[in-house]
């Protein structure tokens, strides 16, 4: 029975008064939480990606391949591949990777055009599934080519290969990427013996009469060694 209803209304503001701060609080507290595990999480992101170091993702091999880098007064330019480090470009005539590890390679190809391939180097060896996913479009062209665009490739039409990433042991091929200039393109492969390879692209896209001159057969360029350890 409300003997008082002015104190018994004062009293219910009170306690409504006392709820609502609850629940602010507790918006507070758990919003707080919330932002920062989202601050953590993307300070983890940022720092696994610039480091290369291994992750839950495995490690991260990031190659640049350009078009025209200044080779020398007489050739002139050159494509290359460049290895992305830490936001910094790096020569990639020592290339070091773990074994035994899942290895994702990107390469965004900043290129255009193609060249003679010998027809073993146009299909995908060595990644997993024998799959490239390829994404169209690197080089912005003013208009989008649907059928390629984000599509898993294992056999690479001649006509759009400008190079390859080939991984070698001796004479065997242990990873075979075929390249299609002005794409970016990303598969996963492992390497299961340590000791040191030799990474080259096997389509003819250097200087003189057969293209094997200039980048072709210089490393840092379009060759090089890969130590797994
Ligand atoms: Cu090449």
């Amino acid at each position: 029975m409300i003997t008082d209803p002015l104190n018994f209304l004062n009293h219910y503001f009170i306690m409504q008064e006392k709820v609502f701060y609850a629940i602010v609080s507790a918006i507070v507290i758990i919003g707080g939480v919330g932002i920062g595990v989202a601050y953590d999480h993307q300070v983890a992101v940022s720092s696994s990606q610039s480091s290369n170091q291994q992750s839950n993702g495995g490690y991260h091999l990031d190659l640049m391949e350009v078009m025209d880098a200044n080779y020398n007064s007489s050739i002139g330019a050159q494509p290359r591949y460049y290895e992305v480090m830490n936001g910094t470009l790096q020569s990639t005539s020592n290339i070091t990777l773990p074994t035994h590890t899942k290895i994702t390679i990107t390469i965004t190809s900043y290129d255009m055009g193609n060249t003679s391939v010998p027809a073993q180097y146009l299909t995908a060896s060595g990644v997993l599934n024998d799959q490239v996913y390829v994404i169209n479009g690197t080089t912005a062209m003013g208009s989008n080519t649907s059928k390629s665009w984000s599509t898993n490739i294992t056999s690479f039409p001649a006509s759009k290969v400008l190079h390859t990433f080939t991984i070698l042991q001796g004479s065997s091929t242990v990873v075979n990427i075929p390249v299609i200039a002005g794409y970016t393109e990303v598969a996963s492969f492992y390497l299961n013996s340590s000791g040191s390879y030799v990474w080259q692209c096997e389509a003819a896209c250097g200087s003189g009469p057969t293209g094997w001159g200039g980048a072709m057969s210089t490393p840092g360029w379009m060759t090089g060694t890969i130590y797994a350890q």
